[in-house]
Parts: C-alpha cells; sequence; structure tokens
C-alpha cells in the first residue's frame, strides 16, 4: 500500500515543468502498478502540440475551459469540467486552456518513469529519464 498527497508530490522532483503546463507525476512506473496517473495543469492561452506514439492516454477535466483538435481530421472537441478524452488511436493532436487554466487528471500507458517532457514531435521517449 501507498499513499501520497498532492501537496507533497507538488513539493518534490515529482513536479515538471513543460512550459505550456506542469505536471504533478503522483505515481510512476516504479510503483509497478502498469500505468503512471498525474495531475497536469494547462496554462491558460496556451496551445500545446501533444503526440503520444509510444504512449496511451486518457485526461479528465476537473476544472477549466479549452478544446482538443485532433490534427488528422480538425475537429475540435470542447473541453470543461466533467470532460473525459481518450487517446485510444495515438491521435495526434492540439490541446489548448482558453478562459482559464485547466486542472486535469491524467493516466499514461505505458506508465512514465518520472522526467519525460516533449520532444520534437510532442511525444515521450519510452525508457526516458528516471526521478533522481
Ligand atoms: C494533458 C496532457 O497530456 N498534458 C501534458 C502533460 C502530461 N499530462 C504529463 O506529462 O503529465
Amino acid at each position: 500500500m501507498i499513499v501520497r498527497t498532492l501537496k507533497d508530490c507538488e513539493n518534490s522532483n515529482r513536479n515538471i515543468d513543460g512550459g505550456t503546463w506542469k505536471s504533478v507525476r503522483m505515481l510512476l512506473a516504479d510503483d509497478n502498478m502498469g500505468f503512471s496517473f498525474h495531475i497536469t495543469t494547462i496554462f491558460k492561452g496556451t496551445e500545446t502540440p501533444i503526440w503520444y506514439k509510444n504512449h496511451l492516454e486518457s485526461v479528465y477535466c476537473m476544472s477549466g475551459y479549452g478544446e482538443i483538435e485532433t490534427c488528422d481530421d480538425g475537429k475540435v472537441y470542447p473541453i470543461e469540467p466533467g470532460t473525459l478524452y481518450i487517446l485510444d488511436k495515438n491521435d495526434k493532436h492540439l490541446l489548448r486552456a482558453t478562459t482559464e487554466d485547466m486542472e486535469m487528471a491524467c493516466v499514461f500507458n505505458p506508465p512514465l518513469n518520472g522526467k519525460e517532457i516533449h520532444d520534437e514531435d510532442g511525444a515521450y521517449k519510452l525508457n526516458d529519464e528516471t526521478l533522481a
């Protein structure tokens, strides 16, 4: 059994700065759960290009407003509190927070190791660096 609080994780090396976002990675690969779990803030007024080629991700919006655009077909889906989006096809997308920061709960399979930030394609590499 493992118990962690958001506050403790925020004040540790689990708090990762992505520029247009920050992510508190509360559960990681070394917990051996088969997925990782993060609380992510997407900053108001930003657009982030993302393409998780190596991971499946699902994202639940707890607060804030924005939208996600899938690049293959140009479809735009609004995001509001209560919205879950599921990138079941490793969908390349643009993530925008519009009128407020968005607070998101994110799950990744396979789990992240800890220090990943987006590469030039908006992806995370597999077997990237673990936390120190
Ligand atoms: C929603 C999303 O993918 N944001 C980028 C950060 C990511 N959630 C992460 O690394 O925790």
